[in-house]
């Protein structure tokens, strides 16, 4: 065969697995990328453009829960390894709609590991299923300490409880049947392709119009930073060099309580688009509290340095400047996401077939 792998990435029409995807379609030209991606709301095949046309890439629109959509994939491409990104991703929404995030996130996942139960079965030792998961599932701390590999699972939003189940459903497919699985926990992302529902680049796209700038509470919660391409860097590394069955913390020790990120960006924004210093924190606006709000999270991720080498490759504020540069340079990606219009993008490149 012409590859020596086959990977199916799940979601990887999306914000991070778009960066995962492109890495390993650039890196591992022996290796062929089966994308697998619903393409909900989330999901934009614009995102990966430059890359659509490599010999190695393959789309596939499925959605995880449909077994047997999977299972045919797993037959047809004789997938060796997962790499498991798809997953409703936005508190907020899960707040408004729980049960989509128990079937993608939960039941998606769960089917997923069905069709590796059922074609690895022969020979675990040559594939993996590696499942991304984030580190709202060990819950909220206070102004001390950090989230660590061993910290207990307690989840509060519909989303974190159903990444949460969904962590466990993985790590009991290892323990139960045996099947070679890794585990990562991410503090937040930010970076390029990220949806404009999310703080950071919500914010951009506000000041980009001269919208107000909504702070949820009392703008005092802490998220903990990573930069999208040190994410995708870390998924390789684990992806090659993980020990089965473990799991492992990443974050780059970059706390931010939200009202200070805000004015961060807002300062950077005055400067990059010529405005008054001061003008953009004008637009701030405090408004009501996201219910059951986690106060702080922060990542330890010694063991990822320690045991594989890992570090973040960008500062904060060089993350920020190019992604800010980013969404300057990309305008009409906002307007497409905000319209809906990339839709018809899917409809041009790929229905046409
Ligand atoms: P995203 O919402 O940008 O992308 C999700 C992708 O999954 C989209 O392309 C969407 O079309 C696809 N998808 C959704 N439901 C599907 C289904 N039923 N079948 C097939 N595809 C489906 O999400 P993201 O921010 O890129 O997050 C990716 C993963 O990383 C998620 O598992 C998330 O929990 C995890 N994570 C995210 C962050 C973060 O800060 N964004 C941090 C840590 C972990
Ligand atoms: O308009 C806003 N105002 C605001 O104050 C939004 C959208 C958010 N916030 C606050 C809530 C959080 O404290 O900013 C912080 C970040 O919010 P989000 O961007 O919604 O991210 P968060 O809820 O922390 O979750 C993200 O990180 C972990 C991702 O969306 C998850 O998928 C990931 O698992």
């Amino acid at each position: 065969d012409r590859f020596t792998k086959s990977i199916i990435i799940t979601g990887g029409a999306g914000f991070i697995g778009s960066h995962v995807v492109r890495r390993f379609v650039q890196n591992y030209p022996n290796y062929q990328i089966i994308n697998v991606d619903a393409l909900t709301y989330a999901g934009n095949l614009e995102n990966l453009k430059d890359i659509e046309h490599s010999p190695n890439y393959v789309f596939e629109r499925a959605d995880i829960k449909d077994a047997e959509k999977i299972n045919s994939l797993f037959e047809q491409y004789g997938v060796t390894d997962v790499i498991h990104l798809a997953a409703e991703s936005h508190v907020d929404r899960s707040i408004t709609n729980p049960l989509d995030f128990v079937y993608t996130n939960v039941i998606g996942t769960v089917t997923l590991l069905e069709a590796a139960k059922k074609y690895w079965s022969a020979d675990y030792s040559s594939h993996r299923f590696y499942h991304i998961s984030t580190d709202e599932v060990y819950g909220s701390l206070g102004t001390e300490g950090f989230f660590t590999e061993t910290t207990k699972y307690d989840p509060h939003s519909p989303y974190s409880a159903s990444k949460a189940s969904s962590d466990h459903f993985v790590r009991a497919y290892h323990d139960t049947y045996g099947i070679p699985v890794v585990v990562s926990n991410c503090s937040n992302n930010y970076g390029p392709n990220h949806f404009p529902e999310k703080l950071i680049p919500l914010l951009i796209n506000n000041i980009l119009n001269n919208k107000p700038l909504p702070v949820y509470g009392d703008g005092k919660n802490v998220r903990d930073w990573l930069y999208v391409k040190d994410h995708a860097r870390a998924i390789d590394l684990i992806f090659h060099e993980g020990k089965n069955g473990d799991t492992y913390n990443i974050g780059g020790f970059n706390e931010w309580a939200n009202i200070d990120l805000v004015r961060v960006l807002c300062r950077q924004m005055d400067e990059k688009l010529g405005r008054e210093p001061g003008t953009n924190e004008k637009l701030i606006t405090f408004v009501k509290d996201r219910p059951g709000h986690d106060a702080r999270y922060a990542i330890d991720a010694t063991k990822l340095n320690k045991e594989l080498g890992w570090e973040p490759s960008v500062t904060f504020e060089q993350g920020l400047a190019e992604t800010i540069d980013w969404y300057l340079a990309n305008k009409s990606w906002i307007e497409h996401v905000t319209s809906g219009a990339y839709a018809d993008y899917y409809e041009n490149q790929y229905d046409k077939r």
